[in-house]
């Protein structure tokens, strides 16, 4: 089964298109949370178990693992090997480079950590994309209009255009994304804090592009207008990347159960719009 087939069952077998981002942090983790691989793995299941049947996909971000050196790869194998197999994983590491590098990152992420997706950087064009567009199962998110403050820099400079062109870059990114979609896995990421930029690309794209959307929570990024301007005309494809506001709730021992509060306050306003 291909990614988005797979995250469409998930989704709509949980009711959700919450994505929780798991993304271990040292200084924010519970009080009693021992702070070794070990402790942090322990923890990371702990939320797993509380949420997995509230979630669309789990979204675990390489930079949080690498910051362990060699234990910390293990980790991130061992949560991925964890999560059910019916809940897609996507991992969050950006890549993208020459063609020849690219491949290797495509087989680490694909085949030996065996991640459902992966986040790419579609800077250096398209025979950079084209290692991960290759793998026709595996869903691709490019990097689109992110959502961090200084996105602005590069993505939202206008362009010297003709009649019919994009006139930002971040336009021209969605644009050739869709050219690149022969193989259907094509996905974008599109921050939460842009949400009206977020309802004109769902336009542009059309109903069959995924769109991950990180965002909400921690940087100020609306649920409701994310949902209302990403979802799909069928109310589907919006993916809703939480990380610390369902990770991070709190510092004691009940750290899952609050986790899964929050991350079921969350949802409940996801099927109260979609569902
Ligand atoms: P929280 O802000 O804690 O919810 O985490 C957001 C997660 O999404 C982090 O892992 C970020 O690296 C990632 N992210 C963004 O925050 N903004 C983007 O534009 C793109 C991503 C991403 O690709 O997931």
């Amino acid at each position: 089964m291909n990614f988005k087939d797979k995250l469409i069952k998930a989704a709509l077998s949980n009711k959700s298109w919450l994505c929780v981002g798991l993304d271990p942090d040292t200084s924010k983790l519970p009080t009693n949370v021992d702070k070794s691989t070990t402790g942090i793995s322990q923890f990371l299941k702990n939320v797993i178990d509380t949420t997995k049947d509230l979630v669309c996909a789990y979204k675990p971000n390489s930079a949080f693992y690498e910051q362990f050196g060699a234990d910390g790869i293990n980790l991130l194998k061992e949560i991925i090997d964890y999560i059910p197999a019916k809940i897609p994983v996507i991992l969050d590491a950006k890549r993208g480079d020459i063609g020849n590098t690219s491949r290797m990152y495509a087989v680490a992420a694909f085949e030996h950590l065996g991640v459902d997706a992966l986040t790419v950087n579609p800077y250096m064009g398209y025979d950079c994309v084209k290692p991960f567009l290759d793998y026709k199962d595996k869903g691709v998110v490019i990097l689109c209009l992110t959502s961090n403050p200084s996105s602005n820099d590069f993505q939202k400079r206008p362009l010297t255009v003709g009649d019919n062109e994009p006139a930002m870059l971040y336009q021209l990114v969605a644009k050739t994304a869709l050219a690149w979609n022969e193989n259907d896995n094509v996905c974008l990421v599109i921050g939460a804090t842009k949400p009206e930029e977020l309802g004109e690309l769902r336009k542009l794209v059309g109903d069959d592009i995924p769109i991950l959307i990180p965002g909400v929570g921690a940087q100020g990024g609306d649920l409701e207008s994310s949902l209302k301007n990403g979802s799909n005309a069928k109310g589907q494809l919006a993916i809703i990347n939480v990380s610390r506001s369902v990770l991070y709730v709190s510092t004691d021992d009940d750290y899952a159960a609050r986790s899964r509060a929050n991350a079921l306050e969350l949802v409940s306003k996801i099927r109260g719009l979609l569902f």
